[in-house]
């Protein structure tokens, strides 16, 4: 896979990009990172990648012309790369919502290529936004740029590139394609701060504790998050322990 992104802060990315399963995932080859930055395109002395809105207002926008050349020159290089048809992603506020459905399916394709626009100042000249394939938002709340949600998107992917996870990473992974939330984790001491870790843990009894960590991911999935239950059949048995675990929960 190969990824490009264009942004006025190509360090920023490529910094980032360097560490954890990611980082590793770039340093087996799985992917492939290519930056492009606007004012490397602009025409006039002052390298000017921005300019005042029409119909005027505050805050500036970012000018066509710049950002079409850089997303040409990265398209170029990823036709020069093996990669004939990159697809072209807006990161915005605007977008559709990002979900692991939408990151698997991006991830699906080892050999995709993608080139993310990064935005700046109050956004990107719609004129431009129009010739994009796909805008997709990280979440919902102001940031002052794009280049953080599209590492979260290019993090999120290249985790799931094959052979971006070693076998205890690929095991853990497993478990959130449950839908559900984590279940609670402990590690040594025993106790800390008064409190002690849940029994069924130190018990030995491996059944005991996988149906334990399943009622939990339910219980926390149900009471904190249920839109991710809406998508998602319970089976009987869950709604047993789902039942038990309201059950045991402090009332009021
Ligand atoms: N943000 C909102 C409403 C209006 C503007 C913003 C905002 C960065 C260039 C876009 C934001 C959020 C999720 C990119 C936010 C994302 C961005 C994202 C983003 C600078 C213009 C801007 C209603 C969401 C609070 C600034 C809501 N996912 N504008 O943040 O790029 O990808």
């Amino acid at each position: 896979m190969r990824i490009d992104v264009v942004t006025l802060f190509p360090e920023m990315v490529e910094h980032a990009a360097r560490f954890g399963v990611t980082g590793r995932a770039r340093e087996r080859g799985l992917w492939r990172l290519g930056l492009w930055n606007p004012r490397d395109f602009a025409t006039d002395n002052h390298r000017t990648v921005d300019d005042r809105p029409y119909g005027g207002g505050p805050g500036m926008v970012m000018m066509a012309g710049p950002l079409g050349q850089a997303l040409d020159a990265a398209r170029a290089a990823q036709r020069a790369d093996g990669c004939p048809a990159p697809r072209t992603i807006y990161l915005s506020p605007a977008g559709a919502p990002l979900s692991h459905r939408r990151v698997m399916e991006l991830a699906g394709a080892p050999d995709a290529g993608y080139v993310l626009l990064a935005g700046r100042y109050e956004g990107v000249d719609e004129r431009l936004v129009a010739t994009l394939d796909e805008e997709i938002a990280i979440g919902d709340f102001v940031v002052s740029g794009g280049e953080l949600p599209a590492l979260m998107l290019i993090d999120a992917i290249a985790r799931q590139l094959p052979g971006a996870l070693n076998d205890a990473e690929s095991a853990v992974q497993e478990s959130f394609a449950t839908g559900l939330l984590d279940c609670p984790h402990y590690t040594r001491p025993e106790h800390h701060a008064g409190q002690a870790v849940p029994e069924v843990l130190l018990s030995g009894n491996h059944a005991a504790i996988a149906r334990w960590r399943h009622q939990q991911a339910l219980g926390r999935t149900a009471t904190r998050r249920p839109d991710l239950l809406a998508g998602r059949a319970l089976t009987q048995d869950e709604e047993r322990l789902l039942a038990a675990w309201r059950r045991e929960q402090p009332t009021g």
